[in-house]
Parts: C-alpha cells; structure tokens; sequence
C-alpha cells in the first residue's frame, strides 16, 4: 500500500523481522498500528525550566554568547535522534534476526547508545570527590577599593557565581554528613576573566608544604588493602600521618571540632586558608586572608546525629541546599578580609603569613566585609555543572595576588593538571560552567575535545598577518602583573623557616577558646577516631600530640582509651583565647529550620494549622508528621502529611512539636496499643514517636508541646521542667518559646559534663 520507497523497504523490512504479522508491528515504524501505550507522539513544549535552575549565560570562548543553537549541540529539534541527529523510530528494541534471534551486530543505534553509556563516567576529584552546588550572585561594597582595584569588588558591582562544596576524602557517592574538612570554592565570573577562590570551611591546612599532599591524602583515603574505611578519618593510617607530622595538629583539632560536622552547608564559615596579596590602583599591596562569613551563622551536628544521618539520608547536606533554594530561603554569606601590612617579614604579631597552619585571630586583625554573595539558584545538571566545574587557585584578577606561602605554590601547579586528566584535555574551560563571562582570545589552539573554530591563521604575538590581533592589556588592566617582591636571597635548600617548627601554639589558642561544651565534643571525638586505630603506638602518639596542645584535652581523652596520659614534651605556653573561634554564646536567624508537628491525626488539629501556619510566616520549615500519609481534617481545611512515623526520624528537624490532645483518653500521638495493635488507641504511645523524642532531646534541640504533650515526654523518659522542654497550654505559647531557642541552635545545657 505504501506508495514512497523508502516507506516500502521500510515495511519490507519490518515483514523480514516479523514475519508479515501486523500483531508484531513496531510501534511509530511507518505503517504500523498505533502504540497500544499512552506515550505522546507529537512534539510538546518542554516545561519551562524552573526560574531557579537558570544557568549562567555561556560565553564562547570568542566572546559571543553561546545559547542552545549556537555551536552547543544538546537538545535541539524535537524528535528523538542518534548523536548524528539521524531520526529514530524506535529505541526499546535491539535489531534482531526474528524477535526470539540473536542481536545483530549492524544495529548502529544499540551500538552507538551503550558505546556512550559506558564512557559516561569520568575519573571523580581524587579529593574532594563528592560535592553540591549552587549558582549566584555576588555583590561588591566597595570598601576594598583602598587595598585592591578589583573591579568586582567596586560598589553595587554585580558578579554570577558558582560554588561548589565538598567533603574531601569520601568517594563521589559517599555520605554527606562525615567528619571531615568541607570545600568551599567559589567561581566568580567577573568581567575582568574568572577569579576563583578555593578555599575550606577550616581556615588552616594539614600540612605546611606542597610536596606532602600526596601522603596526606594516601593516609586519608580508605586503606589500599581493602579499600576502607570510606570518607573516614577514624583510622590508622590517617593517625599514623598526622602523629607524625605534627604540623597537622591544627587542622585536626579543627576536624575534631563541632567544625568537622556542620548542620549545612548554608551555616559554615569559609577561608581562603593562604594570604593573599592584593594591589591597589596606585600598586600599593596589602596582604590578605579571605573569610566568608554565613549569614545563618555557624552551626554544627552533634556526632551521634551525623551517624544516624549518614544511613537514614546520606544526601542531608545536598538535599538541605537545593531544598532551601527552591524553597526561596537564599543561603547568604559576607565576605570578608583580614589585612596586615606587607612587610619583608610578612609576618603579623610574630604570626608567620606564609605558613598555612596558622589563624590571625580575629581579635588581633577583625575581618572587614567586603560583599555579599548569595546563592539563588540550583544547578540544572549535576554532571555539567557540579562535576564539570574546574576550579584553580590561579584564576586571579587584576588586584589579586599569590603569595609565597609553599603550599599555594604546589597548588598553582596541580589543579590545572588534574582537571587535564579528569576533564580530558586542555580545553575544560569551554565547557559551559568553565567559560568565563569575559571574552576570550587566546591563542592556544587545537586539543582534544575542541569545540571552538578558530579564525585566522595566526594565533602568535606578535603578527602581522592578522591584524596584529589579539593585542596586549596596557598595565593598568592588565592580570598577572607580578608585585615586584624582594625574594629574600638565599641558596636552594629543602627545608621550612624556623617559624615552621611550632605545631602546637595555635591548637592551644583554639582548644582555650573553645566552651565547656565544644571541649567535650573534642574530647569525645579524639576518645572515638583514636579508639578506632588498631595500633597501640599511633594511640599513644596521638595523646602525645594531645598532651603538647594542653594536659587538659590529653587527660580525658587517655581516661576515654584506657592509656595512661603522657605529659607535654614541649613548653606549655600561657594562650591568649579568641572568643570569635566558639560558635556558641551568640543567637542567630532561624530561618529555614526544620521543625516536626506530630500529632496522632486526631487531636488538636486547630492547633497543629495553627503552628504550622505561624512557623511558616516566621520564615521555618513545619513537615507536619502523621501516623499515615495523606490529609488530616478532610472535611475543614485539610492539612497535608508531609511525613509519616515510617519516614520521619528525628535528625531531619531542628526542633520537635507535639501538638496536644483536646484531653485524656484522646492520646494525639499516634497511640498504639501494642497487644490489640488498633491505631489510635490510647494509652501507649507509639515507639516511633517515642524514639523521635529521645533523639531530640539527647541531641540538645528544642522539645516543644501543648495540652497533654507532657504524657508523651514523659513516656519518653524526659523530662517537663527540663532546659528547652516547653509544655504550656496553647501551641501559640509554645510555638514563641521554641522559635526563641532555636536562635541558639541548640539547648547547650544538656551536654555540659558532669560536675
Ligand atoms: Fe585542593 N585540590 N589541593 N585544597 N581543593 C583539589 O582539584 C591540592 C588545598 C580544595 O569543588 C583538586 O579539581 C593540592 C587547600 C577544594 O571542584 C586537586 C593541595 C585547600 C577543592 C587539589 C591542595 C584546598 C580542591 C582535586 C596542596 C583550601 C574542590 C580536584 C598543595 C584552601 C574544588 C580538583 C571543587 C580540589 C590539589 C590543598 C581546597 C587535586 C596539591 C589548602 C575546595 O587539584
């Protein structure tokens, strides 16, 4: 019947698959039935993508914007296509001699389709492996106009961001909520090319120089043997490495810390760890540190709270930051700079500048802010944008320059390397998250996976052949500009100044800084990852280290491992403490914090619509749990379960509300009588419920209730007059208490130790 000839090879063929039987037609082939399935055969409109997933607006590397069309070959045309754009009729089915016969080796499609699947994967960040990342903008004030002429950091001047951050030791898939060092790299595409700023949520480093990285990393990572522990710390190589190069005391103190286990990516400080150099308009220098500060301020987990997280959602951290993008709650943070004068020495207060393992103390040097950047919208695709970006501690603008601090020096060199390998070859910074917003003109050429076609037949400078282009910046724009710095003369040696040599004076200031309860927290983090080790000596190493930063940290810690403490081999020096390094004693915005609604499903549901509706004006997130899934109240206002006992567990909230009874006999909890099993039953409250109440309150956060909520708490062992438990009778008395609570993060009371 089919008139054209290609319709009738195509039927020809079809018959030689199935035997001329129109029952085994191939649904869309030309003449066939129509598909039995409801699948759309018409082009429709894509959805719009969501205003928050918008990405930076590429630009080519010439300089002219690259929008879906030009020279960007993805998702064009509205029919499915092989990667040549030939049409497809069908992709379900190999081609087969006869639907029960062998594959056929010509079926290009089949081919072309698992040849791509199988290269999908490219080799993960060998540190910093698994990460999340958001796209933004960043806003300059102005006032470092008098120590750099970085224009984005001139007044109202509006930069696109990327950040991406990062646990560093963990495998891509590995869990969120680890302690470990958080990345924190920040893109920003400024019109004057792409500055990065790669920095960590710790403001030191583990080691001193470059040349060691490879060993700290080796000693980090799982073991070779049997490939574990995974994103771990808590074992024997990493504390045989850092017992023995005791410049990584700091860091690791740092690790041990609350620092080690944030709440949110949202609420951690970041650093640019080394100092900086920046020159002004007139070419006047001035050393730096870069800190951000997050608006939210600096929260932590506590440590049984990260375990539990890292099996019930190994995502908390990815999750919590797209969710509060999309939610509209902008994550935002103040950057900030230290700045010391830029002495020969380039020290400041007898801190050495250069040597990564220090802090300036805030007290000593404030950080003055400097701009705003906050993170507006989530990344469309994960594998373009959040594992395709590649950052570089050399991307430096006009205004900001290195040091020579030796493990800046190493870093200048590797990340340039690394992404060579992991992107597959030099032309990374054409993939669309690596373009910079600036145009581009740069003479380096061919590679693999090059995607521009260069004009022009001479890409050197000089040339007279076309045109002499691309012509130099004159010195007052141009980047790289070296600061004409006296290198101090000497001959090659591999060794560290003197002023290297101290590992255990800034650890002191730290611990001293630390309240009663960070100090606990330490001590209970030390008594773990050295429990953990199997070798007594890297043990009694690690409480030498311990007893040199303070007999105070060693004691409980030797007590915890059944060791006996050893005393310091080296002068306990007197610290002066820096108060702004506790992240505790101050309140802070609750915005975006999660609180649980429990109720029964039957009780007090005006009060449970109540303090839903009031949480969320207060700008926090109510998940209102349930016994069962669905509405409550169909016949009023329904309110919408957003949890059940099954899915909820007590780590995704903040704060725990139980919304109260109208009276007794009417348990709004979810009562369970064990022996008849009928829900609703009063009398025993359900074990779910039970243990979400434990939890919360073993883990320091508000407990809140109303009416009868004092039966449940009581049920769960805890109790009513204690430090951030509120029963009153009115959700709406209970609602201000518990808001006001969660200012502090958490109720501290309950962990101080005990006397
Ligand atoms: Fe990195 N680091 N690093 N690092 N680093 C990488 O680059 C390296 C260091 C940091 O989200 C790698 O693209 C060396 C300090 C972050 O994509 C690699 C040394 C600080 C990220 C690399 C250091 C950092 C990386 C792996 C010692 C804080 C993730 C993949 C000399 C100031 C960036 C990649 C992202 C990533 C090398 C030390 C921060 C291999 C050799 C200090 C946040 O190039």
């Amino acid at each position: 019947t089919e008139k054209n000839p290609i319709e009738k090879a195509a039927r020809k063929a079809a018959d030689a698959v199935t035997g001329g039987n129109p029952a085994h037609d191939i649904p869309g082939r030309p003449g066939a039935e129509p598909p039995s399935f409801d699948e759309p055969t018409e082009p429709r409109q894509p959805l719009p993508p969501k205003p928050d997933q918008r990405a930076p607006a590429p630009v080519s590397p010439t300089g002219r914007p690259t929008g879906a069309g030009e020279g960007v070959r993805a998702q064009s045309g509205e029919r499915l296509t092989t990667a040549q754009g030939n049409r497809l009729y069908e992709t379900d089915h190999s081609l087969k001699a006869g639907p029960r016969g062998p594959v056929l080796l010509q079926d290009h499609h089949l081919r072309e389709k698992i040849t791509h699947f199988d290269h999908e994967r490219i080799p993960e960040r060998v540190v910093h492996a698994r990460g999340a990342a958001a796209h933004g903008v960043f806003q300059g004030y102005g006032t470092a106009a008098s120590v750099t002429k970085a224009a984005f950091l001139g007044k109202d001047v509006e930069t696109p961001v990327f950040v991406r951050f990062s646990t560093v030791l963990g495998s891509r898939g590995s869990s969120d909520t680890v302690r470990d060092t958080r990345g924190f790299a920040t893109k920003f595409y400024t019109g004057e090319g792409t500055f990065d700023l790669v920095g960590n949520n710790i403001p030191v480093f583990f080691i001193q120089d470059a040349i060691k990285f490879p060993d700290i990393i080796h000693a980090g990572k799982p073991h070779p043997d049997r490939e574990i522990p995974q994103a771990q710390s808590a074992h024997d190589s990493f504390w045989d490495f850092v017992t023995l190069h005791t410049e990584a005391t700091h860091h690791t103190l740092w690790n041990m810390s609350d620092r080690g286990i944030p709440r949110s990516y949202r609420m951690m400080e970041g650093f640019g760890v080394h100092t900086f150099r920046l020159v002004n308009a007139e070419g006047a220098t001035t050393l730096v540190k870069f800190h951000w500060k997050p608006k939210l301020g600096v929260h932590s987990l506590v440590w049984e709270e990260a375990q539990l997280v890292n099996g019930i959602d190994p995502d908390f951290h990815r999750r919590d930051l797209a969710d509060a993008i999309e939610a509209g709650a902008h994550p935002q943070w103040e950057l900030g700079i230290q700045t010391f004068p830029d002495t020969p020495e380039q020290t400041f207060e007898g801190i050495d500048l250069l040597d990564p393992t220090n802090i300036v103390p805030e007290e000593l040097a404030p950080v003055q802010p400097i701009g705003l950047m906050t993170l507006n919208a989530n990344p469309t695709n994960y594998f373009a944008e959040t594992e395709q970006v590649a950052f570089h501690p050399g991307h430096l603008v006009p205004g900001i320059d290195v040091t020579d601090d030796p493990l800046l020096a190493g870093r200048l060199f590797s990340y340039l390397d690394t992404q060579i390998s992991r992107l597959g070859g030099p032309n990374f910074a054409q993939i669309p998250i690596n373009r910079p917003h600036a145009p581009v003109n740069d003479m380096l050429r061919d590679g693999m996976h090059q995607t521009a076609v260069h004009t022009g037949v001479a890409p050197y400078h000089p040339n007279s052949l076309d045109g002499g282009c691309p012509f130099l910046a004159g010195a007052d724009t141009g980047a790289y500009i070296e600061t004409p710095v006296t290198v101090p003369e000497s001959q090659k040696v591999r060794e560290a100044a003197a002023s290297y040599d101290d590992h255990f004076s800034q650890p002191r200031i730290f611990w001293r800084s630390m309240s009663a309860v960070e100090r606990e927290h330490i001590v209970a983090a030390y008594t773990f990852e050295l429990g953990k080790c199997y070798e007594q000596a890297i043990k009694e190493r690690g409480l030498q280290v311990l007893a040199n930063i303070d007999p105070d940290l060693c004691g409980p810690v030797a007590e915890g491992l059944g060791l006996p403490a050893p005393g310091p081999t080296v002068a306990i020096e007197s610290a002066e403490a820096s108060p702004a390094l506790s992240q505790l004693g101050r309140t802070w915005p609750t915005d975006g914090r999660v609180v649980a609604v429990v109720t029964g499903g039957q009780g007090d549901l005006d009060g449970v619509r109540a303090a839903r509706d009031a949480l969320s004006a207060a700008g926090l997130v109510p998940l209102v749990v349930a016994p069962t899934g669905g509405k409550l109240d169909e016949g009023g206002d329904p309110i919408t379960v957003q949890r059940t006992y099954a899915t909820a567990r007590s780590v995704e909230f903040d704060a725990v509300l139980l919304a109260g009874a109208p009276g007794p006999g009417n348990d709004a909890y979810g009562a369970r009588d064990a022996k008849a099993g009928e829900p609703g039953a009063t009398g025993v409250v359900d074990p779910r419920v039970l243990l979400m109440i434990a939890e919360a309150y073993r883990h320091g956060k508000a407990i809140g209730g109303w009416a009868d909520a004092g039966d449940a708490l009581t049920a769960a062992g805890v109790p009513a007059d204690d430090p951030g438990v509120v029963v009153t009778g009115a959700a709406s008395d209970t609602l201000d208490q518990v808001t006001g609570l969660l200012g502090e993060h958490r109720v501290w009371e309950r962990f101080a130790p005990p006397a």
